[in-house]
């Protein structure tokens, strides 16, 4: 075993899901600068997936969720940036608790801004963890 080195961390990105929709936001960070991903973020010591999951979407967007479920986990080495890291992110879904809110863009250091995208229509360029999700025919849609 190793020691000293750097670990690799746990994440919990959600599929936030209207209708056809998903919500993403463009990234300020320089893990994926300008690029459009899913909300989420580090798992907290003790801390459930639902729970992160909850948190860092009242952080992120001032949305409840609810309905949360895990749909699968990826490994993700950021090599090549200034920030190096090693990521295990856990994907989860989850729908509105309170349809009629209406997301925030609370962290604007980090983000440019939520919006809705259809699944058939996403933008450009998407984080690349998420686009390669993508690419692989993953859908988050329960069938
Ligand atoms: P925190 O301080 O709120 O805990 O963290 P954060 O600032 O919200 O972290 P983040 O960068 O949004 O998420 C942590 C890592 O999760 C990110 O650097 C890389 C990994 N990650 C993926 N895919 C996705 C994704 O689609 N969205 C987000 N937000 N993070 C993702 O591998
Ligand atoms: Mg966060
Ligand atoms: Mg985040």
């Amino acid at each position: 075993t190793e020691t000293g080195g750097p670990a690799p961390k746990v994440a919990v990105a959600v599929f936030l899901l209207e209708g056809k929709k998903v919500l993403l936001g463009r990234r300020r960070s320089s893990i994926g600068q300008s690029t459009f991903a899913l909300p989420g973020g580090n798992l907290e010591y003790g801390e459930s997936f639902e729970g992160c999951a909850a948190r860092e979407l009242k952080e992120e967007t001032g949305l409840d969720i609810a309905n949360t479920e895990l749909l699968t986990v990826t490994n993700n080495l950021f090599d090549d940036g200034p920030t190096p890291a090693h990521y295990i992110t856990v994907l989860m879904r989850s729908s509105m608790a309170n349809p009629s809110q209406v997301p925030q863009n609370l962290e604007p250091e980090k983000c440019d801004g939520w919006d809705w995208y259809n699944w058939d229509n996403l933008p450009s360029p998407l984080f690349w963890p998420l686009e390669k999700m993508v690419q692989s025919g993953f859908s988050p849609f329960p069938i």
